[in-house]
């Protein structure tokens, strides 16, 4: 092929074959170079793809505005195409390969006539490390090359070290019409490809995300006996220079990117503590030389809800986005050329345009950026990113968190008794809606290990799956935790302060991992003393609280066990038998 940055056989036949398929006017393969990228972004503005923001105040940002149709992920449109249905689980939306491609191909053929086909190679984890999986995204869309270039590393560099390799993610995006009828994002784990049609969200396009690092990956880790999950990665530095990295796993909407880049209380900051960011969402963790548990985030940026950001709730997330970041969906003010988003501060702009390109009027109550604008910002600007974030070994894991939103079941902090029972604490992670979402109140909606959307084969495999990784890791296991910052008072007040201070709750969660702290044992675990978790500095918040916040409420429990009863009939005779066991241990605890 002519320019190709590549000759490798398997990629060239496959790009020859999807040019065959899509038509392009014109191929461009992907540096990664600056000059290319500059090129890019000049020609996305000529068209209007994207708007340059002002240099001074945002270098190098820009703002793009998606579909209307076509603002977030489509998990009804989203198929695991294994060969076989019971593969794909009760979780997934399924189709069989044969008719997934045979659909697909008659929307791609020809798709790119009258555009150019960008060849993007990128790495999912620092090139060359042990953790690196390489992959080729097929595009039409401009900014999802300069959104690759952000959310990965990108570039020619990847063809050196794939070599002739045959082990690569194949993935085909076309734009198309963005037609909702026919957008479809699929995954065919026996081929590891990918294909995504009729849209440009970048949860649904930014394959080497979703589809790649979790989707695919969790195949792939099942497979060659490593874990990729829906976590962030944070390091707790402490006053003598000592860091314990610990990954946690949240649903949407519990504070995820926020806790990853917490800025400790002050009483903490005072005597030295920090936080560092490995990663806001996704970690890859296998088991290391020293048979503990390693982690690390293949990804090279943030791809953040940008509403609800501002200096109070995440100032490490808000000067993220200052320089080099692409903003979609939120609010262009017109008299500065800057961004804005609800709550990102009081000042909503007068002269603007809202998230649908339209003149906005601030008072009249109308929302300016979409709930889910997102930024696109490199994880390099961020304040607290961990030193380690490039390290090929990735950093060693002491302690995996699971979180929900339970106004009252699940207590502020909880430790497992061991890994098995660790596995089961993450399988019936659950989250309840609040009254601002939906009319329906505390519905308890079940998210395992918040990899609901995002596992890419049957759950009950999945549960056993990280038995086994378990089974590996032995007495090296992490120690697995449970918290619940949303806990409430009967007026529905959230009585735990959060943000910040949900430090003295990992302070607790590091001491265990040490065994400087002591706990006590109830039906569901190992729960703090309160007099072990720090309250100084609390302003409106006592001990008889914090107590009342540990508190396990047997009766409550009792009424969760029909509801984890209810979910794990879903998965028959796939669920993992130790999960049952675990199940019975907690209703005899709890007689
Ligand atoms: C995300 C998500 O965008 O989980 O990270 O939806
Ligand atoms: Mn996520």
């Amino acid at each position: 092929m002519k320019n190709a940055l590549t000759t490798n056989p398997s990629v060239l036949k496959w790009i020859q074959e999807k040019v065959e398929l899509t038509q392009p006017d014109q191929i461009m393969w992907i540096d990664g170079s600056e000059e290319q990228l500059e090129q890019l972004r000049a020609e996305g503005c000529s068209t209007g793809e994207l708007t340059k923001l002002n240099e001074e105040k945002l270098p190098g940002c820009y703002l793009h505005l998606s579909a209307l149709n076509d603002v977030a992920r489509v998990e009804g449109r989203t198929f695991i195409c294994s060969e076989k249905e019971e593969d794909a689980g009760p979780t997934n939306h399924w189709m069989a390969p044969a008719e997934a491609y045979d659909l697909l191909y008659n929307i791609a053929r020809g798709a790119y006539k009258g555009r150019t086909m960008y060849i993007i190679p990128y790495s999912m984890g620092p090139v060359g490390s042990p953790f690196a999986k390489y992959g080729i995204e097929l595009t039409d869309s401009i900014y999802v090359v300069i959104s690759m270039a952000i959310m990965t590393r990108m570039g020619k560099q990847v063809y050196e070290a794939l070599g002739d390799s045959n082990d690569w993610i194949r993935g085909l995006h076309c734009k198309c019409d963005i037609d909702e009828e026919k957008r479809y994002i699929c995954h065919f784990p026996q081929d590891n490809t990918i294909i995504s049609v009729n849209s440009g969200y970048g949860g649904n396009v930014l394959l080497g995300k979703k589809c790649f690092a979790l989707r695919i990956a969790s195949n792939l880790g099942r497979k060659e006996g490593w874990m990729a999950e829906h976590m962030l990665i944070l390091g707790l530095e402490d006053p003598e220079g000592k860091t314990t990295y610990v990954a946690a796993a949240f649903p949407s909407a519990c504070g995820k990117t926020n806790l990853a880049m917490l800025i400790p209380p002050e009483l903490y900051r005072e005597k030295g503590y920090k936080v560092w960011c490995v990663g806001d969402d996704i970690a890859w963790m296998r088991v290391g030389e020293d048979g503990r548990l390693w982690a690390c985030n293949p990804e090279n940026g943030f791809f953040g809800v940008a509403p609800g950001t501002n200096m109070k709730s995440n100032p490490n997330a808000l000067i993220s986005t200052q320089k080099n970041t692409i903003f979609t969906n939120v609010v262009l003010n017109l008299d500065d050329n800057t961004v804005w988003w609800e709550s990102m501060d009081k000042n909503p702009p007068k002269n603007a345009n809202n998230w649908k390109g339209e003149k906005w009027d601030c008072t009249d109550g109308s929302k300016g950026a979409h709930p889910n604008s997102r930024f696109t910002a490199p994880a390099e600007n961020c304040p607290c990113i961990s030193s380690e974030f490039d390290s090929p070994a990735g950093v060693p894991i002491s302690a995996i968190i699971f979180g929900g939103r339970r106004a009252k079941t699940a207590p502020l902090v909880y430790q497992s008794r061991d890994w098995d029972h660790g596995v089961f604490v993450g399988s019936i992670m659950a989250s309840e809606t609040t009254a601002a979402a939906t009319g329906a109140v505390g519905v308890v909606r079940r998210d395992p290990m918040a990899m609901l959307p995002f596992c890419g084969y049957h759950m009950g495999d999945y549960w056993a799956h990280w038995i086994e990784m378990g089974k590996k890791l032995g007495d090296k296991a992490p120690k697995i935790f449970n918290v619940n910052w949303f806990r409430t008072d009967d007026e529905g007040h959230f009585l735990w302060p959060g943000f910040g201070d949900n430090l003295r709750v990992l302070d607790w969660i590091v001491k265990r991992c040490e065994g400087t702290a002591d706990a006590q044992t109830t039906a569901i675990g190992y729960v703090p003393y309160a007099e072990d978790i720090n309250i100084d500095g609390l302003d409106d918040f006592d001990l008889a609280t914090l107590k009342s916040i540990l508190e396990v409420d047997k009766e409550l429990w009792s009424a969760e066990i029909a509801g984890i009863e209810e979910f794990y009939a879903k998965f028959g005779d796939k669920l993992p038998a130790k999960l049952v066991e675990e199940l019975d241990t907690l209703k005899n605890n709890l007689k």
